[in-house]
């Protein structure tokens, strides 16, 4: 799916702003609050998340759907052209209304999706409905549970003995709701370009793009390359075809270069920002252009406040600006897809990222197995179990489509710590791997991300399934925590079974909560010298092992999640806080990141 960019034969209208906006107050679409203005609207901007923009609890952690409207009308000079309603992400269902009909329904709420506007506009004023659903439950991604996971002795298990309906996430982050993303109106021409993918292959000094247009209707396809100066270095007729570019400026972690490849279509023009470079594994070793890279980064959040998570333009700037100052080189989109912005900026700054699905919380042993009043049951039990994997498909599928070309990804991550030595997880599972295959023109790494009482390589079908064996490890703190020796013997002895399967291994999450401004001489938990210490000592023995390919900390910086005992004003395993003040252990790794090249650190 293509980027809503304005082009000279498409323009497009951003309908960021203050919008009408109403909870449900359980009646909204019985009384269909979509056919008229909403009585007595609140002000909602959009883009953002609607939770912490007024000072009520209740409409905090409202359950249920949410109305925003707005009026809208399109120029008459668009005559002629398609018109097109791009939502990138409303979290979770969405409905979209245009003067009171019912035009598209979508489900996940961190994928665009696209409504067809061009016959349904009336001339001058039309009304839009969007109405946004934020409940989650076993057949959703990111799933909710049946109870408290982090609940237990706060007495609010769940199920039977709640009075009114509420979500449990079944996940450690607060459940931000509404439209988190711009909405856009754009056109085309009648016959127009609707995707594009590119491959590159790298040949000596030389590259060859690889090229498919997808295109609607009739017309004559040409395919240019430009360089940054803007000169022409290629083209190409056809929809098909193969742009040769010599003395290839390749896109480099830290030093991006990108090309720009216009491609015509009849009267339709599309600008694709591209980055050259290869990504393969080998052995233990994961290749960015032929060269053994080394990930230093974190695991992250879309987690502002007060737009939740609302796209958040100056504060993805900010996080890059902290990344590089650092000495970073790569994060993960834990536990979603994160906005288009933040993917276009990484191409440009040159930052490596692990594309990650909303696949979060496909785990039922959670919370001791709370969501089963403690009763065995697997989470992938036919009948009790989660039911997500038909969505689970189309999420892969969608988040390929979305993210195929950019150079800043160089691997999908398939899931977060999903139950992956449970029976019946392989089953689960190797479809999806099979499909991101087959979806990815450019044939990157897959990879899930696995949780600590997966165990090891035995047991995790990640060890069969995944390119580059992914870990979530809290030796030292969930496990062991305060004794930091034990910690790191059982994580050595853990390390050692997965260096038997020959594949690479990232720590793509490893952390303690640390409260800013707690200090202590001796190593107590929640002070900035544990966490500098519990970082010390997982990450020498991360050097002891050559199949260790890279560290990304959990997190960049302190989140919002739900209440509960285990979480002070949220989830503080930040190294900075959540308005980015760096922590002692922030210091630590800029010192470490510095010193530690992007290639070639392991041998
Ligand atoms: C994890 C999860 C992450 C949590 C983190 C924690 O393993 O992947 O979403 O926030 O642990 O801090 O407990």
């Amino acid at each position: 799916m293509l980027y809503p960019s304005m082009t000279p034969s498409r323009f497009v209208s951003d309908l960021s702003g203050i919008w009408d906006f109403a909870f449900d107050n359980g009646k909204g679409m019985e009384e269909k609050w979509y056919e008229k203005p909403l009585a007595e609207p609140l002000s909602m901007p959009v883009p953002s998340s609607y939770n912490d923009l007024t000072e009520s609890i209740i409409n905090r952690e409202h359950y249920g759907w949410v109305f925003y409207q707005k009026k809208i009308s399109v120029p008459s000079f668009v005559k002629g052209q398609r018109v097109v309603l791009r939502c990138d992400a409303v979290t979770h269902h969405a409905r979209i209304y245009l003067n009171g009909e019912l035009l598209a329904t979508h489900e996940c709420g961190f994928l665009p999706f696209e409504v067809e506007l061009t016959e349904k506009l009336q001339p001058g004023e039309n009304f839009l409905t969007v109405a946004v659903s934020n409940i989650i439950d076993y057949t959703t991604l990111p799933v909710g549970g049946k109870a408290d996971m982090m609940g237990g002795m706060m007495g609010n298990a769940g199920g039977e003995t709640e009075k009114k309906p509420v979500n449990h996430p079944n996940f450690d982050f607060f459940n931000y709701a509404g439209i988190n993303r711009p909405i856009r109106i754009y056109t085309t021409p009648k016959d127009y370009i609707s995707d594009i993918s590119v491959v590159s292959e790298v040949h000596g000094n030389n590259a060859e793009l690889i090229y498919e247009v997808e295109t609607k209707g009739e017309g004559a396809c040409l395919v240019e390359a430009f360089d940054r100066e803007g000169r022409k270095v290629a083209e190409c007729s056809g929809t098909k075809g193969v742009l040769k570019i010599e003395n290839v400026h390749l896109w480099q972690p830290l030093k991006a270069y990108l090309y720009e490849i216009k491609v015509t279509f009849g009267e339709d023009v599309y600008t694709l920002p591209y980055g050259v470079r290869t990504v393969r594994v080998d052995g233990t070793r994961f290749l960015i252009n032929e060269k053994p890279f080394y990930f230093k980064g974190y695991g992250k959040h879309e987690d502002t406040f007060p737009a939740g998570r609302g796209l958040n333009l100056p504060m993805n700037v900010k996080d890059i600006s902290l990344m590089k100052w650092q000495g970073a080189n790569s994060f993960r989109t834990s536990h979603y897809p994160y906005s288009e912005e933040m993917m276009r900026l990484c191409d440009e700054e040159g930052i490596v990222v692990i594309d990650e699905t909303t696949a979060v919380g496909v785990n039922l042993q959670f919370g001791g197995g709370a969501n089963f009043h403690g009763k065995k049951i697997s989470t992938f039990d036919p009948e009790y179990g989660v039911q997500t994997q038909e969505h689970h498909k189309e999420v892969v599928r969608d988040l390929i489509a979305r993210d195929k070309n950019h150079a800043c990804v160089v691997m999908w991550s398939i899931a977060n710590e999903p139950d992956s030595a449970a029976e019946g997880a392989y089953e689960y599972f190797a479809p999806l791997y099979e499909l991101a295959r087959e979806c990815d023109p450019q044939k990157r790494p897959c990879t899930l991300v696995s949780v600590q009482f997966a165990n090891g390589p035995e047991t995790d079908c990640s060890a069969k399934l995944s390119d580059v064996i992914c870990l979530n490890r809290y030796y030292g703190w969930y496990a062991c925590g305060a004794d930091l020796e034990t910690a790191e013997k059982l994580l050595r002895d853990e390390l050692e079974g997965w260096g038997k399967i020959g594949k690479p291994v990232i720590f793509t999450e490893y952390g303690a909560d640390t409260v800013m401004g707690l200090h202590d001489t001796t190593p107590v938990m929640y002070t900035e010298e544990y966490q500098v210490d519990y970082y010390k000592v997982n990450n020498a023995v991360f050097d002891s092992f050559d199949f260790v390919v890279g560290e990304q900390v959990w997190n960049f910086a302190d989140f919002a999640t739900s209440q509960s005992l285990l979480r002070v004003q949220g989830n503080k395993k930040g190294i900075f806080t959540r308005d980015r003040k760096p922590k002692l252990a922030a210091h630590y790794f800029r010192e470490r990141w510095h010193q530690i090249p992007d290639f070639e650190y392991k041998k």
